[in-house]
């Protein structure tokens, strides 16, 4: 009945016209839908907004967010959003050229599930490019919901690129009402009609809209864990996605390898345990280092421990590591507590701190297996304030906020494909272009060479022309 009386005032109100109307697709349609009126009409409007309501909950449409498309379904998302109480957002049809530039208004998270909203979807062309742009910004899309569906090949068009389209109308629908309710003739249902049969696909003139590659750059942007910007933006300032594993045992070689190699990494990794000669004086040295050289200091302790006793071995002992180190990573075995310790032993600190999670191991005959896996992979969402990614072999989840850093790297033509000890290694292209990792990890590969500073040049000019390429840059 509430659909009836909606379709019936649409057309007192003028939204529903029958004449000669040329559509944006440039066919020339008998009858024409401005639902862009419908914010001139609160009461229609908070109808709509009703309908659209329950058909969320009668179809179980599961989201985070709406975003309306301009501009007709602006009105529309927003009477929705006061109906069920959540947040909106929308994107520009052009960014701004002045203030912050954004392309989308509004507040959202790197992978919110977002369900879009229009008045009437034709082609879908619309919906289409809503589409890209959210993802563009990690935003996810599943479900879109529009007033009316033409009927033309727009719900085709659009499911292609997996999102589904839900429709309170249909044009046969108001045809029929239409009809019924005596305000078109029987002529004039009979030509719509035979237009909507011979105009039931209009063809999409764009490219699917793929789940897209975003850059380091616009990482840093989206993410609000601190940590995660922090190297997000050295990443793309320096043009390097290389951690160097510096896994030596005199002090005073770390130091002049952090300085001679500094300049072409992102990340220094330590094992600050192997080293024979450690003193707070020489840490200190280091973290001027990363200072100068625009680097952050990576502490591979692998911490798995009760949350407790890690939050001491993280801030005390003989190394505090807290003191020094920007980030370190933990084994997701021990579960929360574990994180959630670390995380307290970080939060007297001003500046950001963080953690990855072991998802993955690079040797030979690990025990962790895919459940493993992706319950480390659950554990890091739950704590993403302080978890900004994962130590892995291959890329874990769409979320742009995480960052994925593979060791186990070496080029080809070093003949050690594997030690002796089980490690496996893989290439930098491998790691980066085939399994989507972001950061590599190369110790021997460089400490092991004649000239490690020219290694570590070669690494990192590799790693980021493979990262370049996947952005299709
Ligand atoms: N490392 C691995 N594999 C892993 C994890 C850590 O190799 O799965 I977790 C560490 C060990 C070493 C460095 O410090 O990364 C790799 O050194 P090489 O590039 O020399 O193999």
């Amino acid at each position: 009945m509430e659909i009836e009386e909606l379709i019936i005032e649409l057309f007192n109100i003028g939204c529903v016209k029958f004449g000669e109307f040329t559509l944006k697709s440039g066919l020339k349609s008998p009858v024409y839908f401005d639902l862009r009126i419908l914010v001139s009409y609160p009461k229609l409007l908070k109808l709509a907004s009703v309908i659209f309501a329950k058909k969320i909950s009668d179809e179980s449409i599961d989201f985070d967010i709406v975003c309306g498309v301009p501009y007709g379904a602006i009105s529309l998302a927003t009477g929705l959003c006061l109906e069920i109480n959540k947040s909106m957002i929308f994107k520009r049809k052009d960014a701004k050229s002045h203030g912050t530039k954004n392309l989308i208004e509004g507040i959202y998270k790197p992978n919110d599930r977002c369900l879009i909203i229009d008045d009437v979807i034709t082609s879908g062309i619309s919906i289409l490019e809503t589409i890209e742009g959210l993802r563009d910004h990690g935003v996810q899309v599943k479900d879109a919901l529009v007033l009316l569906d033409r009927e033309q090949g727009g719900p085709e068009n659009v499911i292609a690129n997996n999102v589904k389209i839900h429709s309170v109308l249909k044009t046969s629908d108001v045809l029929n009402i239409l009809l019924k309710r005596n305000k078109i003739n029987q002529e004039m249902y009979n030509k719509t009609q035979e237009f909507l049969n011979v105009n039931r696909n209009v063809s999409v003139p764009t490219k699917p809209v793929k789940e897209k590659e975003i850059s380091f750059e616009e990482r840093a942007e989206i993410t609000n864990n601190k940590m995660a910007k922090k190297l997000f933006q050295i990443m793309s300032l320096k043009q390097s996605n290389l951690c160097f594993s510096a896994d030596v045992e005199s002090f005073d070689l770390l130091l002049k390898l952090a300085d001679e190699i500094g300049p072409n990494i992102c990340i220094l990794k330590t094992h600050i345990d192997i080293l024979n000669d450690f003193n707070m004086d020489k840490v200190q040295e280091l973290v001027n280092l990363s200072i100068k050289h625009n680097f952050l200091i990576f502490e591979d302790r692998k911490f798995a421990d009760i949350g407790n006793t890690v939050k001491s071995q993280y801030s005390g002992g003989v190394y505090k590591i807290s003191q020094w180190s920007n980030f370190v990573n933990a084994h997701s075995i021990a579960g929360s507590g574990c994180v959630q310790g670390l995380k307290e032993a970080a939060l007297q600190y001003d500046e950001p701190k963080g953690c990855l999670l072991i998802a993955q191991l690079s040797c030979k005959n690990n025990l962790i297996d895919k459940t493993y896996t992706e319950k480390t992979v659950k554990l890091a969402e739950e704590h993403s304030d302080f978890i900004f990614g994962f130590i892995c072999q291959n890329k874990l989840t769409d979320n742009p906020g995480f960052i994925h850093i593979t060791p186990g790297i070496q080029f080809n033509e070093n003949n050690g494909m594997s030690d002796n000890l089980g490690q496996q290694y893989t290439t930098p292209e491998m790691a980066i272009l085939q399994n989507k990792c972001d950061v590599i990890v190369v110790g021997r590969g460089i400490l092991k060479s004649e000239n490690p500073a020219e290694t570590a040049l070669k690494y990192k000019n590799t790693a980021y022309e493979a990262y370049l390429k996947r952005l299709n840059l």
